[in-house]
């Protein structure tokens, strides 16, 4: 009975994943840790995480002033799983303010090389909550994702990415479930050996 128990509580476990694949999409840990590349590969300043301008939490992530991207790998994952994928983000742009033109890069990459980028226009100086289900291709599976974080000159602009969140269809385990699952089913087939001697 114990141990169907355990089982039990492991596949509920196994099931509460997908409420967050993304991991650290808030970057409550206070760097970048989880799938975030800052840059992007690209060249130029670094993305950081500051405490300076939150959407939620403590922490958000910080890029400036060039066209480097903060980019997050998915290592394979299929947009027909996607049920939910947002993310916010806000830009300052620093001095000259220029009527809420503000323009922000998603350059999506799929594991069969297919790759598209779009282009935002939203208000600046607010925190905006975007959603990625219109800019995902049917079929495909995500590679990556780019969010860039320049703003065209002439002056510098500033922005902060936040709470970034995708939910899927069917559950994805994360690699220690898997690890106590297999642990369950070895202590499984033990007991029954164990029993089965213990019959004998
Ligand atoms: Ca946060």
């Amino acid at each position: 009975m114990k141990i169907l128990l355990t089982i039990a509580v492991l596949v509920a476990s196994v099931g509460q994943v997908q409420a967050g694949f993304i991991v650290n999409g808030g970057f409550e840990t206070g760097d970048l840790s989880g799938g975030w590349i800052g840059n992007g590969g690209g060249t130029g300043p670094d993305w950081t995480v500051t405490s300076e301008r939150p959407n939620t939490g403590i922490y958000s992530a910080y890029g400036n002033n060039t066209s480097v991207a903060l980019k997050y790998v998915f290592s394979s994952l299929s947009v027909d799983d996607i049920s939910s994928f947002s993310y916010s983000l806000f830009m300052d742009r620093e001095g000259e303010r220029t009527g809420g033109r503000g323009l922000r890069n998603i350059i999506i990459l799929y594991t069969d090389g297919f790759q598209e980028s779009h282009d935002l226009n939203l208000a600046m100086d607010q925190w905006h909550t975007v959603n990625m289900l219109p800019f995902l291709a049917s079929g495909k599976s995500l590679d990556n994702i780019r969010w860039s974080g320049s703003f065209s000159a002439p002056l510098p602009s500033e922005t902060w990415y936040d709470d970034f969140s995708l939910t899927t269809t069917s559950p994805v385990p994360e690699p220690s479930s898997l690890v106590l699952l297999a642990t369950g089913a070895i202590g499984l087939i033990g007991y029954r050996r164990r029993k089965r001697k213990m019959v004998a």
